[in-house]
């Protein structure tokens, strides 16, 4: 599929994620213990045959470009590249995207090249596996000029989504971005029979969510843009290219989430330890990319762990209990812990036996989480030093004192990177 071109949006500020986009940007937050989000968008690519993809963000992190260069390899022949776009200062433009749609417009010489006929848009902060060919094939079956997943959700769900209304061929009628009122949702509301008569159960699903996956041909994608100075797709684009264009709805029943929340992103996580968890890491013919470590073996000394994922290269000491958690990357867990509805993000090296002597003569705790610590509902960023005996636990009044190193976000404590709580730190 040379002729298709994917581009993921990266994010814009990520102050919805904030404090785990303080320093890097949101494609290369940790997810599921050794994957980054940017792994989701860039494997399901992958694994549809689509392996030309421009990645759009808005900073030039360090991480992510580490992560991009050492994962996404491509045979010399084959003509496959995953290739960052950040926003930067141009002749024409200033040097932030201003929005989804600006984003692509300012990279749209990329897209203006020989031989590309559709442009497959994506977002870079969503969990989900689906193979993009099936989507192909709708828009080409019904001669769509656009085509734009969606997934039954309920009214509740509805307002935080952009929602259609369709023909009974599934041709789009009628957009609205985020309606919040009812009268607004019953202009888009969909006949629960037709979504049942389409092969999927609507479950007392009535409306048809906006997965913000769109497929354009590229002489479409280029007019509407070239035409108009909108900056986002969800709220002027798409609504604008309905009034001018063929756009067709490509219906998908599969686990999908949007993880672009300090909440969701927690929720997510968490339920991938689950037993039987509703999106499987697994899967022998559409796995998860991401970069190959050599790191050794998990080592577990006594320590009991429940409905966990536990990442490679993980040391867990006697008498430590983990319950529901997402354990990443070489992350050293001391004796008799109490980890429950946590997601540590691990460490990005070891520490050398000289390192740790030094850093003990100054009081300062090794990477990881000591001996006694008792944490419940938290997410841990990446290198934190947690001393022993420590309690992070669900804070009960909802506020955290005004100097506290935590940050409370979504009614999730979240544990910046690099922060360091010394012995017997309580909150
Ligand atoms: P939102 O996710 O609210 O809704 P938006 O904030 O535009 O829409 O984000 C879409 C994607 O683009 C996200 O992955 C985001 O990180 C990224 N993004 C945002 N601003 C960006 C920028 N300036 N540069 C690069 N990337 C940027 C959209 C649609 C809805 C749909 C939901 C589904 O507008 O109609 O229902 O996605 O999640
Ligand atoms: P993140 O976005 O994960 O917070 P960074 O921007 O700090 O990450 O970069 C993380 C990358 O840098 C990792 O892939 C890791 O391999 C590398 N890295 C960071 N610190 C070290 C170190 N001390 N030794 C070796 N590699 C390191």
């Amino acid at each position: 599929m040379r002729n298709v071109v994917s581009v993921i949006l990266g994010g814009g500020k990520g102050t919805r994620l904030y404090p785990l986009t303080k320093d890097r940007s949101k494609p290369a937050v940790p997810l599921g213990g050794k994957y980054r989000l940017i792994d989701i968008p860039i494997s399901n690519c992958l694994n549809s045959g689509l392996n030309r993809i421009y990645l759009l963000t808005q900073f030039n992190s360090v991480s992510l470009h580490k992560h991009i260069r050492q994962t996404y390899r491509f045979d010399r022949f084959d003509g496959g590249f995953v290739e960052i776009m950040a926003a930067q200062q141009t002749m024409e433009g200033e040097a932030w995207y201003q929005g989804t749609a600006d984003a692509v417009r300012k990279n749209m010489r990329h897209l203006e090249q020989k031989g590309i006929d559709y442009v497959l848009i994506l977002s870079g902060d969503q969990l989900y596996r689906m193979d993009f060919q099936e989507m192909i094939a709708t828009h080409q079956a019904a001669k769509a000029d656009v085509t734009i997943a969606g997934l039954p959700v309920t009214r509740e769900a509805a307002r935080g989504f952009g929602v259609m209304r369709l023909d009974d061929t599934g041709k789009v009628l009628g957009f609205l971005e985020k309606p919040q009122t009812d009268e607004e949702i019953d202009l888009v509301k969909m006949d629960p029979k037709w979504i049942d008569a389409q092969g999927i159960e609507s479950k007392g699903r009535d409306c048809l969510a906006s997965m913000g996956i769109y497929l354009f041909n590229r002489d479409v994608l280029v007019d509407l843009l070239s035409r108009s100075d909108y900056h986002d797709f969800g709220k002027e684009i798409f609504p604008m290219s309905i009034r001018t264009h063929k756009v067709q709805v490509h219906l998908f029943d599969g686990y999908w989430e949007d993880i672009g929340t300090i909440r969701s992103f927690y929720d997510a996580n968490l339920d991938l330890a689950k037993s039987s968890p509703p999106f499987s890491l697994a899967d022998a013919k559409r796995p998860i990319f991401t970069h190959a470590r050599f790191l050794p073996p998990v080592r577990l000394e006594g320590a009991t762990a429940t409905q966990t994922l536990i990442a490679d290269g993980v040391s867990v000491g006697t008498g430590t209990v983990l319950e529901n958690c997402v354990i990443g990357l070489r992350c050293r867990i001391g004796k008799k812990s109490t980890i429950r509805n946590t997601i540590i993000m691990g460490a990005d090296s070891y520490e050398t036996e000289a390192e740790l002597a030094a850093n003990r003569k100054l009081g300062i705790p090794p990477m990881g989480i000591g001996d006694g610590c008792v944490i419940d509902g938290a997410i841990i960023d990446k290198d934190c030093r947690i001393g022993n005996n420590v309690k992070i636990t669900n804070c009960q009044t909802g506020t955290l004192p005004k100097d506290s190193p935590l940050v409370l976000q979504d009614g999730v404590l979240v544990v910046p990177k690099g922060t360091t709580l010394p012995d017997g730190w309580s909150l």
